[in-house]
């Protein structure tokens, strides 16, 4: 039997939710692969476990998260900038990794393989993003951006929250006001591509689709106590965890 490709909205550091939700789901390591819209990082309790868990996965698919972004250079230059320490769940992370016991080693290669993770993800019937698809973009940027080398602190652009997929919630909210009514022509157009996108980023209530603008969201806001969504990539079935 052929595996399926399930995909999970922003973890932080839930590793108990995730548990729950892979058993739901009959998750198999060996013959299921597993995707993420990124942000595995910060706010949850255990990012350690978390980690050393999702890398020792065979086929774990990843992008890359603004929380992973901060997580890596902690790794890998031991950053702890005050909008990551105080305002984003970071000061909980660095004490995990103290508690953890966590050597400079193993350190160093979490950030490495934290750094593997992508900005955006191409593939044949899939387009993963963390935040979603910047005015203007077309397959052209995407696939430029799928493309980069393993990240290092300095993709500055991408890292901007202005114009970057991993920050942008402006293809979600035209998808969102599409499907509430709103007239198309005052709103972000839709990706020209037959590839389903997957985001994350934003927290929802529950999973959001959108037919017109082959979207699904599927954060559904573990990292502020409520739930965690593991979803089939191509039927769409899907299984929580949490409040
Ligand atoms: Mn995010």
């Amino acid at each position: 039997m052929m595996g399926r490709n399930l995909i999970v909205g922003d973890i932080h550091s839930q590793y108990g939710l995730l548990m729950d939700v892979l058993s739901s789901a009959g998750f198999s390591p060996e013959s299921d692969s597993l995707y993420s819209v990124g942000d595995i990082a910060d706010r949850g309790p255990e990012t350690v476990r978390l980690i050393r868990f999702l890398s020792s996965l065979p086929s774990y698919r990843p992008v890359l998260g603004n929380h992973d972004l901060w997580l890596r250079d902690y790794l890998v230059s031991g950053l702890c900038p005050q909008v990551w320490m105080a305002d984003n769940g970071g000061l909980r992370t660095v004490k995990d990794f103290i508690r953890s016991g966590v050597d400079d080693d193993e350190k160093e290669a979490m950030g490495e393989w934290l750094s593997h993770a992508p900005y955006a993800r191409v593939e044949e019937r899939y387009i993963i993003v963390h935040g979603g698809i910047p005015s203007g973009w077309t397959m052209a940027e995407l696939a430029k951006v799928s493309s980069l080398p393993p990240s290092t602190i300095g993709y500055a652009a991408l890292e901007d929250a202005a114009v970057s997929p991993l920050f942008n919630r402006s293809y979600l909210q035209s998808a969102m006001a599409f499907e509430n009514g709103a007239d198309p022509s005052v709103l972000q157009s839709p990706l020209a591509t037959d590839r389903h996108i997957f985001i994350g980023h934003t927290p929802l209530n529950s999973p959001f689709h959108s037919e017109r603008y082959h979207l699904t969201a599927v954060d559904t806001g573990a990292g502020h106590s409520r739930k965690l969504t593991l979803m089939d990539m191509d039927t769409y079935e899907y299984w929580q965890a949490g409040d």
